[in-house]
C-alpha cells in the first residue's frame, strides 16, 4: 500500500473484541484474499479481504488468521499460518513481509508456515465448539474469498464432520460498524483526497469534453496525494448516463446545458470515501436545473439533521421519502391529490428516489450493516439523496460521507463545495 501502515495496537484492540463476542470454545478462521487472475498471466492489483485486513493490518496474500482463545496452550490462542514466497515469486515479486514485520504489524506473535495447517487444525478441533469462517453466503459478496477459506473450512470438516459452524459475519458485522477513532482518521483522509480530487475535476469540465477526461483528473489528484486509488469504480454520469445509478463506461461527451454527475472516493489505507456531486457542464445551472438541485440540497441538509443516535436507517429512509413527497409536489412531479390517491400509500416518491439514502462506509464503501441496530456514535454513513427524472435527461445525486456523534453527525464532507452558488463560482 501506498499509505503507511496503521498501528498493530488497533487490530490487537479489533481482535479482542472479536474474542469478547465469542462463545467458549470457539475457533475463528479467516484467510487472506488472493490475486484475482485477470486475463493470460495477468492479475488484477491485489486488494486484501477487508475482514483479514480488520483483524491483521496486513496487506498481502498467503495467510490464515486462527483464533482459539480458549485453548489450554497460549501458543495455539493465536496463530497466523504464512506461506513463504518461492524463489521464483522473490525474483518477480520481492522477498514480501518478512516474519519480524508481520509481527510488527499486526502484534501476532505465533508464526507458522502454510506446511502446518492439518497440524494446527488437528490441534485446535478437538477443543473447538463453533468454527467461525467467512462461509459461502458472505463469501458471495467478496471476489477472491471463496477458494482458500473453502479449502481451510472443508479440511476443518473432513476431520470433524460433526462440528458447528458459523458465519463469521454474524460476529464481524457488529463491530465493523463502529470505527475506532484510528479508522475515523483514515476515513477522514480519504475524505480530504477526495475533496481536493473535486476541485482538481471541476477545472476541466466544459461543454465538448469527455466524460473519461473529468476521470483522469480524479485518479491523477488520488495517486499524487499517495491514495491507494479509487474506493469504487468512479462513475462519471452527464445528462441522462446520470438515470443509470452505476453508470461505469464514462465515455460520454458532456454538452452544454447538460448536468454532470460524478460519484467517487478515494481510498487510503484500505478505507473508504464516497463522494457524490453534480455540477452543469456550462458552468451555470438553469433556472429549472437549480431548483431540483436546491431541492436535493435541501434534503441533504435535513436527513443529516435526522441522523443521529437511536435512529434506525429504515425508519431515515420513510422521514426522508415524506421530505421527497413534499419537493416532488413543489416541483410539479405530482399533485397533492396524486399523492392521495397514490397505491400503496407513501411510495409515489420512490418513483424518483428509488434508492437507499444512507450505507455504512469504512474498509468497504458498502460497508457491513446491521440495518436493525440503531445508529450509534461512531458509525460512519452516507447520506445521499437525489432525484432521477428521465422525462428531463437527468439526474441530480449530493453525497457526503459522516460521522455518527453522541449528539448528531459530523461531516467528514463539510470542506467540499455542494452548494450551486459555490460550486457555479468555482467553476468561474
Ligand atoms: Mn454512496
Amino acid at each position: 500500500m501506498r499509505s503507511d501502515p496503521l498501528p498493530a495496537s488497533l487490530f490487537i484492540k479489533n481482535r479482542s473484541k472479536l474474542i469478547a463476542s465469542l462463545e467458549p470454545g470457539s475457533v475463528v478462521v479467516v484467510c487472506s484474499g488472493e490475486r484475482v487472475r485477470r486475463s493470460g498471466d495477468q492479475h488484477y492489483p491485489f486488494r486484501q479481504q477487508s475482514d483479514f485486513f480488520y483483524l491483521t493490518g496486513l496487506h498481502t496474500e498467503g495467510y490464515v488468521l486462527f483464533l482459539a482463545p480458549d485453548h489450554p496452550r497460549e501458543e495455539f490462542r493465536e496463530v497466523l499460518l504464512m506461506r513463504e514466497p518461492s524463489g521464483k515469486e522473490r525474483i518477480w515479486s520481492g522477498p514480501g513481509l518478512s516474519v519480524a514485520e508481520v509481527i510488527h504489524r499486526s502484534g501476532i506473535t505465533h508464526i507458522r508456515g502454510m506446511d502446518e495447517m492439518d497440524e494446527l487444525i488437528g490441534e485446535l478441533l478437538p477443543a473447538s465448539g463453533t468454527i467461525y469462517c467467512n462461509l459461502p453466503e458472505d463469501a458471495g459478496q467478496q471476489p477472491g474469498v471463496r477458494s482458500s477459506e473453502w479449502e481451510v473450512y472443508h479440511r476443518f470438516k473432513s476431520s470433524y464432520p460433526h462440528l458447528n459452524s458459523a458465519r463469521l459475519s454474524l460476529l464481524l458485522t457488529p463491530l465493523r460498524m463502529v470505527k475506532e477513532p484510528e479508522e475515523v482518521a483514515q476515513i477522514r483522509k480519504a475524505c480530504s483526497v477526495t475533496g481536493r480530487a473535486f476541485r482538481k475535476a471541476l477545472s476541466v469540465i466544459r461543454p465538448g469534453c469527455r466524460e473519461f477526461e473529468v476521470e483522469a483528473e480524479i485518479i491523477a489528484e488520488f495517486i499524487r496525494s499517495g491514495a491507494e486509488g479509487h474506493a469504487f469504480d468512479p462513475i462519471l454520469a452527464c445528462g441522462e448516463h446520470a438515470l443509470v445509478l452505476h453508470h461505469n463506461e464514462n465515455r460520454g461527451r458532456c454538452s452544454e446545458g447538460d448536468l454532470l454527475l460524478m460519484d467517487f472516493g478515494a481510498e487510503v489505507g484500505g478505507y473508504a470515501a464516497d463522494c457524490s456531486r453534480t455540477v452543469p457542464v456550462s458552468g451555470r445551472f438553469t433556472a429549472r436545473q437549480r431548483a431540483l438541485h436546491d431541492a436535493v440540497h435541501e434534503i441533504f441538509t435535513r436527513a443529516r439533521d435526522l441522523m443521529k443516535p437511536g435512529v434506525l436507517l429504515d425508519d431515515l429512509q420513510q422521514q426522508v421519502g415524506a421530505l421527497w413527497q413534499e419537493a416532488h409536489i413543489r416541483l410539479g412531479l405530482y399533485t397533492l391529490e396524486e399523492a392521495a390517491r397514490q397505491d400503496p400509500p407513501g411510495s409515489l416518491w420512490k418513483k424518483y428516489f428509488m434508492h437507499g439514502l444512507s450505507h455504512s462506509i469504512g474498509l468497504d464503501v458498502h460497508d457491513p450493516f446491521d440495518r436493525n441496530i440503531p445508529l450509534r456514535p461512531g458509525m460512519v454513513l452516507s447520506c445521499e439523496p437525489a432525484i432521477y427524472l428521465p422525462e428531463e435527461g437527468l439526474g441530480i445525486r449530493l453525497e457526503n460521507v459522516l460521522l455518527v456523534t453522541e449528539t448528531g453527525t459530523e461531516d467528514l464532507m463539510a470542506g467540499i463545495p455542494m452548494d450551486a452558488e459555490e460550486v457555479e463560482q468555482l467553476m468561474k
